[in-house]
């Protein structure tokens, strides 16, 4: 076990590293000039929508397509929203740069999830919420949310995101039709885990580890 240990962490964390880094960063189920969902590549290289998908809480891979993506940069946050693009960008002043894919239909209600599958149906990252509802989490209407923490993302756990507000970590502001919310970037994209990082939990597994094989002795 000793020995297998850093092999088996090398085989898990070596090819997961691509496509584990993108994550949902932000949603809003209504209000503005329509819901929206945002995912940001935290990673630090450049991940391939093609044939990735989105839906809600039927959970099916491939309801609504993100290829057209394409290419999501290290540090690139894309968005999907009902509305169309171009009233969206609009309504949020967000350059033509910015990713947006409009036009989707699931309809996000005040209890819902978001799910993102990979090209292979693979769910990538899941976000279950609702104020009403055990899952709980803020309620997104006219402002969105955002991970309370870099631990928040991917952890399935809406009761850890914060709603947006003005002058706050994410630089959220106000959209022309009165939406609180900073769609097209994220602050955790700045703060990607470093190598130092990865070393720490492999010393805490170390530790771990060493507690196993004093049980054993006892
Ligand atoms: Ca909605
Ligand atoms: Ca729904
Ligand atoms: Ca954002």
């Amino acid at each position: 076990m000793k020995k297998l240990l850093p092999l088996l962490l090398a085989a898990v964390l070596a090819p997961q590293v691509a496509q584990a880094d993108v994550r949902i960063t932000e949603w809003m189920y209504s209000g503005g000039s329509g819901e929206f969902v945002e995912f940001t590549n935290l990673g630090s290289s450049a991940v391939d929508f093609s044939g990735w998908s989105y839906d809600d809480d039927s959970q099916l891979a491939g309801v609504f397509d993100l290829s057209a993506f394409g290419l999501v940069a290290a540090g690139e946050s894309v968005i999907i929203t009902e509305i169309d693009a171009a009233t969206f960008r609009m309504d949020w002043s967000l350059a033509s740069s910015v990713k947006v894919l409009g036009g989707y239909t699931n309809n996000l209600g005040r209890a819902d999830e978001i799910n993102l599958f990979n090209a292979g149906g693979t769910l990538v990252d899941r976000l279950t919420y609702g104020d009403n509802v055990a899952a709980g989490g803020p309620r997104t209407q006219n402002a969105s949310a955002n991970a309370g923490s870099f631990a928040a993302l991917g952890a399935n756990s809406a009761t850890s995101w914060v709603l947006s507000a003005a002058g706050d970590a994410e630089g959220s502001y106000v959209s022309l039709s009165g939406a609180l919310g900073n769609p097209g970037s994220s602050a955790f994209a700045a703060a990607v885990p470093e190598p130092e990082s990865y070393a720490m939990l492999l010393a805490g597994l170390g530790l771990l580890g060493g507690i196993a094989r004093r049980r054993q002795r006892a």
